[in-house]
């Protein structure tokens, strides 16, 4: 298996914590997407959309981390994927994760760490606005994770992965988490697992 990714993207580091927690052999291929590296016609070959993570299996070329994860998680029988009903609560949680709690995150990520890092200043306005959804969407998370230690069913599965990605910069992009003490208790378990802690990335 060849996975194409980079250590600082959220979304690679969900796919990475499935490989590092479940001991998978993949041939990684880093690709530099801050050179532009993901738009060169070769590339635009196994994903068109130009994004990493992408996955090549044989015959099998998969992007979109949230089916990567699954698909990796599915090569053995751990709970990261289970196999029963579990599954459409794992998905339910990849969704709200796309659709609702991603793009704030992003937004706020971008303004205050990436652009910094290509030497464009940060408009606090964009953050404020994105703030205001990131609160909203995080206060939903604190309030399960204040009646579960794990997203889906008694342990750890995929969604947990998937959705604290979202959170890979929380502190040093100041995302608003201080009225989310179960959110917060979630990552530091999260943290105490070597496969997640490996997949964090270098400090920039
Ligand atoms: N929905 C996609 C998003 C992938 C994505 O946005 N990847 C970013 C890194 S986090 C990327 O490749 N950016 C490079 C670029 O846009 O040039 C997924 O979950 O895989």
């Amino acid at each position: 298996m060849i996975l194409y990714t980079h250590p600082a993207s959220p979304n690679c580091r969900k796919v990475d914590a499935v490989v590092k927690h479940l001991g998978l052999e993949v041939e990684v291929q880093i690709v530099d997407i801050l050179r532009g590296a993901t738009r060169t016609p070769e590339f635009k070959l196994i994903n068109p959309n130009a994004k990493v993570p992408v996955l090549v299996d044989g015959d099998v070329t998969l992007w979109e981390s949230n089916a990567i994860a699954a698909y990796l998680a599915s090569k053995t029988e751990s709970g990261l994927w289970p196999r029963t009903n579990a599954r459409y609560d794992i998905m339910r949680w990849q969704s709200w994760e796309l659709a609702h709690f991603y793009p704030p995150a992003r937004d706020i990520t971008a303004e205050r760490i990436i652009k910094p890092l290509r030497g464009l200043p940060t408009d606090e306005t964009v953050c404020a606005k994105a703030e205001v959804d990131f609160r909203h969407y995080a206060g939903i998370l604190d309030a399960h994770l204040a009646e579960h230690r794990w997203l889906v069913g008694d342990g750890l599965t995929v969604a947990d992965f998937c959705v604290a990605a979202c959170l890979t910069y929380a502190v040093p992009a100041r995302l608003p988490l201080e009225d989310a003490p179960h959110v917060r208790a979630w990552l530091g378990a999260l943290d105490e697992l070597p496969a997640w802690r490996a997949s964090s990335p270098p400090p920039m």
